[in-house]
């Protein structure tokens, strides 16, 4: 293992828009030892300054529905636009560097031989939190580093559309043509997450299912509350094989973005964001502090099985369980 770069070293070459520096940065950022986790809190203070120049997008949808290729595609313009563009993968279901990112390599064909593009999957932490936080530092570093878009793709499973939502100035939906959520195995509550809808492989034979979809999603969508941005989400056809439609989307896409810049509401969409981070990342440290007391570690299971064979109750046994940590009386 290669010797540490110093803070001081790190910072500079982020300003400087190094990729390879930024690289050891992410991995230091990803680092679950104590030493560096103080380095990346450094770094990531004196970076701070520099964050926030960039339009984040998230990209969310069932494994196959095209994700990579389309951010291949969506990057590609971008990057004709003038743009530095980051994408960063989150799938918690897949071990650290492993796993599918590999697949979506080779699906990123323009991306990957770009040198405005930089492409980095997002390390699975212990915690849900802790998968979220990691990219959302990894983010802040590549907007340090003069990336101007920043992609990030993340399977609809688990939790990881709510925390890739919780960071993203853009939430984007990919949806097949021609099959209802339940068949899509889209999980209720992410339709009313998205900020708009792409109604993806709609290649020219598939264009009637697609605009089929297209009347049903947006009967689903006029159901849903007012947001209270006023934002009225909508739903595009794109086929990225084909490649069509994409002059509509990235018209929506500048819509919606000069939309945000306007009356503070980006601004106030990333406050409100930073908060939520705070609480998770409040809970999760919570949580550790208190699996890993030794008292909590040792009378786990004993706690466990009495309440499974009810010989205490649920509130019983939280109350035992907590009685091995110092919180606030009120709680017992
Ligand atoms: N017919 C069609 N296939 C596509 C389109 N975009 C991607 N695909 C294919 O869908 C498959 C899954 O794509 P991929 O980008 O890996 O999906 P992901 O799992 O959501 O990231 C690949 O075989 C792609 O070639 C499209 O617009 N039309
Ligand atoms: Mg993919």
């Amino acid at each position: 293992m290669k010797e540490r770069p110093s803070v001081e070293t790190l910072v500079q070459g982020i300003l400087n828009q190094d990729r390879y520096i930024l690289s050891r940065a992410i991995t230091l950022i990803e680092s679950q030892l104590p030493d560096d986790r103080q380095a990346a809190e450094q770094l990531l203070t004196q970076l701070l300054p520099h964050t926030g120049n960039s339009f984040r997008i998230g990209i969310t949808g069932v494994p196959g529905v095209g994700k990579s290729t389309f951010i291949d595609q969506l990057g590609k313009r971008y990057i004709e636009e003038g743009h530095k563009v980051a994408v960063l993968a989150v799938d918690p279901s897949s071990p650290i560097h492993g796993g599918s990112i590999l697949g979506d390599k080779t699906r990123m064909n323009y991306l990957a031989s770009r040198t405005e593009a930089f492409i980095r999957p997002s390390a699975a932490g212990e915690t849900l939190g802790g998968v979220g936080s990691k990219t959302l530092e990894t983010l802040l570093l590549c907007e340090a580093a003069g990336y101007t878009r920043i992609l990030i793709e993340t399977v609809g499973v688990g939790q990881s559309e709510v925390l890739v939502q919780g960071m993203t100035d853009f939430f984007l939906l990919l949806l097949l043509p021609g099959a209802g959520d339940e068949l899509q195995g889209i999980k209720k509550g992410i339709v009313e997450m998205a900020d708009g809808i792409v109604i993806h492989k709609a290649d020219p034979n598939q264009l009637d299912k697609a605009r089929k979809a297209k009347t049903e999603y947006q009967q689903a969508l006029h159901l849903l509350p007012l947001r209270s941005d006023q934002w009225i989400p909508e739903i595009v056809l794109v086929s990225s094989l084909y490649d069509s439609g994409w002059n509509n989307l990235m018209e929506y896409l500048a819509k919606y973005h000069t939309f945000v810049l306007q009356e503070d509401r980006l601004e106030n969409r990333r406050k409100q964001q930073l908060l939520q981070w705070m609480d998770n990342q409040l809970k999760d440290t919570l949580w550790l502090h208190f699996r890993n007391n030794p008292e909590v570690i040792l009378n786990w299971d004993g706690i466990h099985s009495a309440v499974k064979s009810e010989s205490i109750s649920v509130s019983e046994g939280v109350r035992k369980l907590l009685s091995f940590v110092e919180i606030n009386n009120s709680y017992r």
